[in-house]
């Protein structure tokens, strides 16, 4: 197989590699076509070569061969240019229907179980079932820990050339090209596997893999919502990180069961070369950590499980070496070699803590009398002594032999000691951990299996969408919660809003049905409760994901939100106008393929696409171009962010806004009330809980007298759920209440249109309270039809807002940064050179390392990863993720602020600055203005008395 850098040019395309799959024609095994295709591309690259020679080309796509001309020019390209089938991801299933593939059902990988087995345990078993997310911050080793399992579960044929000359490992749950380029994970994969626990009983699991970097927070989110229990992997020389705090709050959001997986176990002996004492000081210090952040979280209270505890819900990891164990699986490995009738379990339980073992009388003793802990003497030595007498440069074999027989009871095989150290290391842990029973067995107990209901109906969730490697279709990841789902049956799939309303749900009927299998695809009849399986041809309505159900229920679900963080933005068109139909198309798909994407027009007719950072904006933009469209030519706009308008004052005055019948006058003020605002946004409180629920919440928990807490109209808008509240502050001795509340509901859309859209610059308004204070409203049904009123309050929470000092907001990214001591000073420069602030900085405790906390603009962020590689020379790495939202500095309708061309713009003219720009591009006219939308004799007189500007 070529190297990865070599199947691209240096602008990032494809130029034929595995990807360039002909799996279709072949007869040979699925698990054969990957080696296959590189074998073909090599011999046709030798062809090629022969053929220009003798100035002959041919053509892969007419089979034709053309002679040219020796007098002819010659030309770089091809006659006919080839056509080149273009794979995103590898799936050695690709371009197989349900049935083709049930022909080539043997030609599966091959497993150490027999499938057949794994599918009757699966829909006959449910309570064998563990649905699990595997979570964890960036790189902690989530992928390697998943392929050890997979390693250990397929015959070895699936393993790439794994040999010492062309050493590399799996990564089988990377299957994006780009996954693969970029060696991070961007999407979610599932996998099922049959896996046995301590006393081999057999589980199916059914374990999604998720990406650890914070853009692709939308998968990890998915991937949690339908599993019973997480994994969560800690990459133990970091430890608890940041990213890891925010997953424990979601997975104890979810109320969700943890198994704690401390990876890259072998760093602190080889990497940090740390004494077995201190080893087993830092592993418990991480376990501790986690447990007191889980413990000390406020949502403690509403969290049913019982805290971490090391014997029953800690595996020791290291994916590298491809082994894991934990205490209950090492008491029964020691044990049996020991042939002692002692019980694992009470072993297990001296295996942690301050334990102390009297070797010469024989017991164990609370009292350390200079002896190891029982850690460090039964787990630890052994460990550093494999290691210690593996990693030289001549290992011995019998010092090796002997110290497996007495400690383990197994041993090698002679041609495994002439292997490379670190291959023969490897081996030498294969051989002691052989399997991944503890890990299974901590699964098992520790995660439940799927809740089993007595419904005969089908139930289901369509958790996300997965492209086709070829980018053209869809199918979906399904978790069936109740019933059973068959090829044939008819599915009520609901769209978007979740009703019942007919238009908002569609028939369609199961055409495939599928057990994942990270580079391949098993097809199946029927799926039975609890199971996580492909489904084809049910996605036509679904834009991220759905509830579907039997088409006799009514299941309307909550529409997820993946998309609130989404504040990174670009415009682009196609350099050919004509060409917008196949960008609009693509666009779409991006929307299906990519959660956390927002695809809009704004008022301009400009495309905008919105993610949450960088690296998946880049993402999205490599598969548009390369995959959702044939190459289109793209014009992409410079990097931009959303903004948010608000105000930080209440309006000065009420200016009352007319049309000829109608009056309305409506003031500004700002929700200062961070706990309120975030209730908003997350959905807690909303208009659909009944209005005694509603009002006592603001009551009691947020403090609102009774009267305003009974007078919210609305909160808005739903569909972004920013943090606004429309309020009916009119006196019933003022206003007429009746001819108020028959408009109410254009009032609301009016509102909702004017916080969607907001005066400054046509983004979105955000954290402000509007209160109507006044109406007038002619009661006559041909002065208050909707397109009347509508505008008319719209204008009025302008006027509102404009008189309340209105502000611009801007996104603000978290920067978590982990360095040396000496890039330190780098982070604190670059965030001072881009408008950030340092926080401060933590040492990471057995570690030369340091975290850091810093914030800076998402508009000054791009390229600051990049940048703090480079000038730290590779010794410092970082993330960013969204952290909230902050008022830009300056006055935004300040017309004499500073703003000189070619020169960076001053702070304080920066809010100004943003507006301007915002509008030039959106091909807004003019100035944002009070001017535009009260009464002219009314401005200025306003402007007489030096009221507005
Ligand atoms: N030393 C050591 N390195 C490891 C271990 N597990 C993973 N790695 C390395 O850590 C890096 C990241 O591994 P992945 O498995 O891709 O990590 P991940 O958590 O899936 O990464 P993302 O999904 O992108 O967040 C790779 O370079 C691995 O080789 C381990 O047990 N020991
Ligand atoms: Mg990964």
């Amino acid at each position: 197989m070529a190297a990865d850098d070599e199947l691209y040019d240096e602008f990032g395309n494809l130029i034929g590699d595995e990807f360039d799959s002909d799996a279709e024609s072949s007869n040979e095994s699925l698990a054969s076509v990957e080696e296959e295709s590189d074998q073909a591309s090599d011999e046709e690259e030798e062809e090629l070569h022969a053929d220009s020679t003798s100035l002959i080309k041919r053509t892969e796509e007419a089979g034709e061969t053309i002679f040219i001309q020796p007098d002819e020019p010659m030309s770089n390209q091809p006659v006919i240019k080839p056509k080149i089938e273009k794979a995103m991801k590898i799936d050695f299933t690709a371009n197989l229907s349900f049935t083709e593939l049930e022909e080539k059902y043997k030609d599966l990988p091959e497993l150490i179980y027999s499938r057949d087995f794994m599918i009757s345990t699966m829909n006959q078993l449910p309570e064998r079932i563990r649905n699990i997310a595997v979570v964890g911050n960036l790189h902690s080793g989530k992928s390697r820990f998943v392929d050890a399992l997979i390693l250990y579960t397929h015959s070895p044929s699936i393993k790439l050339k794994n040999t010492l000359k062309n050493f590399k490992p799996l990564r089988f749950m990377d299957n994006h090209k780009l996954e693969i380029e970029r060696e991070v994970t961007i999407k979610s994969s599932p996998i099922t596997l049959l896996l046995q626990d301590l006393k081999d009983k057999s589980y199916v699991f059914n374990i999604i893999d998720t990406p650890g970097h914070v853009d692709f927070q939308d998968e990890t989110t998915a991937a949690i919502s339908c599993s019973d229990g997480v994994v969560l992997v800690i990459d133990v020389v970091e430890g608890l990180t940041y990213r890891d705090k925010l997953l424990i709050n979601q997975i104890m959001r979810e109320n969700l069961p943890i198994v704690l997986v401390l990876n890259k176990f072998d760093r602190l002996i080889l990497e940090l070369k740390l004494p077995a004492k201190d080893c087993y000081l830092k592993l418990k210090y991480i376990v501790d950590d986690i447990s007191e952040y889980i413990n000390s979280n406020e949502l403690i209270s509403t969290y049913t499980h019982a805290p971490i505890s090391p014997i029953r819900d800690v595996v020791f990891a290291s994916s590298t070496f491809e082994f894991s164990f934990t205490l209950k699986s090492f008491s029964k490995l020691y044990l049996t070699n020991q042939k002692s009738q002692m019980d694992i379990e009470k072993f297990s339980q001296k295996l942690w803590g301050d334990i102390y073992y009297d070797a010469v009388n024989h017991k164990f003793t609370s009292k350390s009398d200079q002896l190891p802990r029982t850690f460090v003497s039964f787990i630890l030595e052994p460990i550093y002594k494999i290691i210690n007498y593996t990693l030289v440069s001549e290992p011995s074999q019998p010092k090796i032999a002997k110290l497996l027989w007495e400690n383990f009871g197994v041993s090698l095989h002679k041609s495994e000691y002439k292997q490379d150290s670190q291959v023969l290391l490897k081996s030498v842990f294969h051989v002691v951990f052989n399997a991944h029973c503890g890990f299974v067995d901590t699964v098992s107990k520790s995660i439940p299996p799927p809740a089993l209901e007595k419904d005969e109906n089908f139930v289901g969730k369509v958790v996300k969408l997965i492209e086709s490697p070829d980018g053209k279709a869809f199918s979906s990841l399904v978790r069936v919660y109740k019933g059973i789902l068959k090829i044939g049956d008819k599915v009520k799939v609901y769209g978007d809003s979740f009703s019942e309303n007919t238009e908002d749900f569609k028939i369609e009927v199961v055409e495939g049905i599928y057990i994942p299998g990270g580079r391949y695809k098993v097809p199946i009849r029927e799926a039975g409760v609890g199971s996580l399986v492909i489904i084809d041809g049910i996605e036509s309505i679904i834009k991220k994901g759905a509830t579907i159900s039997d088409p006799a229920l009514s299941m309307p679900g909550v529409t997820p939100k993946y998309t609130s963080n989404s504040v990174f933005k670009i415009a682009l068109e196609p350099v050919n106008p004509s060409e917008l139909p196949i960008l609009l198309d693509a666009m779409r798909k991006i929307n299906k393929s990519y959660l956390a994407s927002v695809i809009t027009v704004e008022e301009s007719g400009e495309h905008v696409i919105l993610a949450p950072g960088q690296l998946y904006m880049d993402c999205i933009l490599h598969d548009l171009r390369n995959f959702f469209t044939d190459g289109l030519e793209i014009r992409i706009s410079d990097p931009m962010t959303k903004f948010s308008e608000t105000c930080i004052d209440t309006s000065f005055t009420k200016i009352p806004v007319n049309t000829e019948s109608n009056e309305i006058s409506i003031i500004a003020e700002p929700v200062n009330d961070d706990k309120l605002s975030r209730a908003i946004e997350s959905g807690k409180i909303c208009l659909q809980q009944p209005t005694k629920v509603l009002s006592k919440t603001l009551r009691t928990e947020f403090g609102w007298d009774s009267l305003a807490a009974r007078s919210v109209w609305a909160f808005g808008p739903d569909d972004l759920q920013l943090p606004n509240i429309l309020l009916d502050d009119t006196l019933e001795s003022e206003t007429d209440k009746s001819n108020l509340l028959s408009v109410k509901d254009s009032i609301v859309l009016g509102f909702k249109w004017g916080v969607n859209e907001g005066p400054l610059c046509d983004e979105p308004i955000r954290n402000t309270k509007f209160r109507i204070l006044d109406a007038v409203i002619n009661g006559s049904e041909l002065y208050k039809s909707s397109s009347q009123i509508i505008p008319l309050a719209r204008r009025a929470c302008y006027t509102g807002l404009l008189t309340a000092t209105p502000k611009l907001m801007e996104p603000i990214y978290r920067l978590d940064a982990t360095c040396t001591y000496r890039a330190i000073s780098v982070v604190k420069e670059l965030l001072k050179r881009r408008r950030g602030e340092f926080v401060r900085e933590d040492p990471i405790p057995g570690t030369q390392l340091f975290s850091v906390l810093g914030y800076v603009p998402v508009i000054d962020s791009v390229g600051l990863e990049v940048d703090l590689k480079l000038h730290s020379q590779g010794q410092a790495t970082c993330y960013l993720s969204f952290a909230n939202w902050e008022v830009v500095p300056g006055d935004p309708l300040d017309q004499n602020c500073e703003l000189p061309s070619l020169k960076p713009v001053p702070h304080e003219s920066l809010a100004r600055d943003f507006v301007l720009k915002t509008r030039r591009r959106k091909g807004l006219s003019g100035e944002p203005s009070l001017q535009k939308y009260i009464d002219p004799d009314l401005y200025i007189k306003l402007k007489e008395k030096g009221l507005v500007q």
